[in-house]
């Protein structure tokens, strides 16, 4: 199979028929890099999460999943955490919605009092819920630049009115779908991003992979406390090991993280663990 784009944390494929693989790899990143110690199974885990949403929003939007089985020639240890998925015109716009006050759209309303031209009550800090989610869209900057923020009338120039209202709508119903179901299981999903591609004849269709940690901020919901940074619900223990004076590592030296101890990650494959468990309500 031909190997087209390696993200972070993921792989693509284009199979010998035009359809996609896509493969999630047990990599995490964290501070912006990606670390050299695997999370076993976190491929895995993200990938069988990510197609319990895909089953649960099928009502909202149809998805891009064909098949969930590995395609003859593909290694036996992408089992689990590779999809095939139908080959679609990618929208070039990150639909991003945000519950929560946090990240780059914090350091935009710290100047602008808004996020993507989005105006917000004063007063807000870092961790505060949103009134009501917002759609906040950014460019697909290319590999090693920044996503950069759009207002909606930029969206709406570079896709056209009607397209740009359904991306916002589409966006903000994944994403309350899935904010609503976390929370009543304990995780706060304080915000996501979704890739919306189009078929030939037009219909927009969810891709990629949606509502996991890796496209989404997770928080334990009885962690949090606005007005200071909150805990994140899976990368937390990495974080917090890798700032700390046990793992040697300074940050500001710019240079690549030391590898996690076993305790750190056995800790983390378990967060990713009960995130799944929690959230589909089956067992690992
Ligand atoms: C597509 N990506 C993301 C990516 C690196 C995934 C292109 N169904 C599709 C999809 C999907 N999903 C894509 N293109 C056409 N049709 C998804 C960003 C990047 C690894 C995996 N890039």
């Amino acid at each position: 199979m031909k190997h087209l784009h390696s993200g972070k944390v993921r792989d693509l494929y284009e199979l010998p028929g035009g359809e996609l693989l896509m493969v999630a790899r047990d990599t995490i990143s964290a501070f912006d890099y990606v670390l050299d110690t695997p999370i076993p199974d976190k491929g895995r885990i993200l990938t069988q999460l990510s197609l319990w949403w895909f089953e649960r929003l099928a009502d909202l939007l149809p998805n891009h999943i064909l098949s969930t089985g590995l395609p003859p020639g593909a290694p036996a240890e992408w089992a689990g955490r590779a999809v095939v998925a139908r080959r679609l015109d990618m929208v070039p716009v990150e639909c991003v919605a945000r519950g929560y006050l946090t990240g780059s759209g914090l350091k935009e309303y710290a100047n602008a009092g808004s996020v993507c031209g989005v105006p917000l009550p004063g007063g807000l800090v870092d961790g505060s819920r949103l009134p009501e989610p917002i759609f906040t869209p950014t460019t697909k900057a290319a590999v090693g630049d920044h996503d950069e923020p759009m207002t909606f009338a930029e969206v709406e120039t570079a896709v056209g009115a009607d397209l740009a209202a359904r991306l916002r709508e589409l966006t903000l119903a994944v994403y309350g779908r899935g904010a609503e179901l976390a929370r009543e299981r304990g995780i706060i999903v304080a915000d996501t991003k979704i890739e919306l591609g189009r078929t030939a004849d037009g219909e927009l269709v969810l891709a990629d992979e949606v509502l996991t940690p890796d496209s989404s901020r997770f928080w334990p919901l009885d962690a949090w406390e606005p007005g200071r940074s909150q805990p994140s619900f899976d990368k937390q223990f990495v974080r917090d090991w890798l700032v700390s004076p046990e793992s040697g590592w300074d940050r500001a030296s710019g240079e690549a993280p030391p590898p996690l101890p076993p305790e750190i990650v056995d800790r983390t494959r378990a967060k990713y663990i009960e995130a799944y468990e929690r959230i589909t309500g089956r067992t690992f």
